[in-house]
């Protein structure tokens, strides 16, 4: 969340809006829609971290934002707080089944709002640090399995639409277990800590995404990108890796810790399971330990 919540105040009644901007603008940065349609619009473009709706606008009306909104995957977890007319109990119950998360009545009172408005501001900060933990690995900091899964399902549909590639990256690190026992379990942690680290250098940052996808195994999903680009990325966490120079005496393959690992890339094509592509990678990666290990197989 950014470090002021964005708040859209939707209301046919400029009066209405103008007494919210005022209750609000110190704490929270407002932007604000006249009718329903303009309301899912400017939502859609700017992902507020809330939304104060009227229920009684023309053409399209609060319960119809609402329900577009819930329905959309971008929005639906965006906190909505009706304003209804002070007394009507059947608008707040039926905005609240809705999945409006509270009420405020009119006529409004701007410190009502304020305190209303503050305090499910900082719910929503903690819903979202929740979320982000729920999908963090803690010891390296790289996501987690369940980010790989969401990840990887939302780029998949994504990229069906154009039929475009899709690679993913398997790396597993070479006799770790030898490694746990000459060197220790704390030290294992930190080795696996700088291995991400490495790893994370290597890919790009605003597109791909790198997770812990289980003890010492890595993932990295590459959207776009081709088999002989994913592969090229691949090489470069192995040299990475290599470069880090972390001691390793009883591995078979140099006396410093060394990775494998397997790549896979498919076209997105309609029909595509993303479970495809971790049982290729999977497969290539078990080629590349067959083969001899610090390698890289796709
Ligand atoms: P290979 O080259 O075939 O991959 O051999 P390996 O020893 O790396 O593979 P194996 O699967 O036998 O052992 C993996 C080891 O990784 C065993 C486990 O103790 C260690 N491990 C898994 N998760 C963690 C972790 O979070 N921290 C530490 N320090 N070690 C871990
Ligand atoms: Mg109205
Ligand atoms: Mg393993
Ligand atoms: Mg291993």
């Amino acid at each position: 969340m950014r470090q002021r919540a964005v708040i859209l105040v939707v209301d046919d009644e400029v009066s209405n809006i103008e007494i919210l901007s005022e209750a609000l603008e110190e704490e929270h940065d407002i932007s604000f829609a006249t009718s329903g349609a303009e309301a899912v619009r400017v939502a859609r473009s700017l992902l507020p971290d809330l939304i104060l709706l009227d229920v009684l606008m023309p053409g399209m009306d609060g319960y119809e934002v609402c329900r577009v909104i819930k329905s959309d995957p971008l929005l639906m977890d965006v906190p909505i707080i009706f304003t209804t007319a002070l007394g009507d109990q059947e608008a707040e119950v039926r905005g609240l089944l809705m999945g409006a998360i509270d009420y405020l009545a009119k006529p409004i009172s701007p410190v009502i709002a304020r305190a209303r408005v503050r305090n499910h501001v900082e719910m929503k900060r903690m819903r979202d640090e929740l979320a982000e933990l729920a999908v963090t690995d803690a010891l390296t900091g790289l996501g987690n399995r369940r980010r790989l899964e969401k990840s990887l399902n939302q780029d998949v549909s994504r990229l069906t639409e154009t039929g475009e590639p899709l690679s993913v990256i398997i790396l597993d690190v070479d006799f770790f277990k030898r490694f746990n026992d000459a060197y220790g379990h704390a030290a294992g942690d930190r080795c696996l800590a700088m291995v991400a680290a490495a790893l994370n250098r290597a890919i790009r940052c605003a597109s791909d995404v790198a997770v812990r996808y289980g003890g010492e195994e890595f993932a990295c999903i590459l959207p776009a990108m081709g088999h002989e680009q994913a592969l090229d990325v691949a090489m470069q966490i192995k040299e990475r890796v290599l470069l880090l120079g972390i001691p390793h005496a009883s591995s078979d393959t140099a006396p410093i810790v060394t990775v494998s690992i397997g790549v896979a890339t498919a076209a997105c094509v309609p029909g595509a399971v993303p479970d495809h592509w971790m049982r290729v990678a999977d497969s290539q990666l078990y080629l590349a330990k067959a083969a001899g290990r610090n390698n890289v197989i796709g």
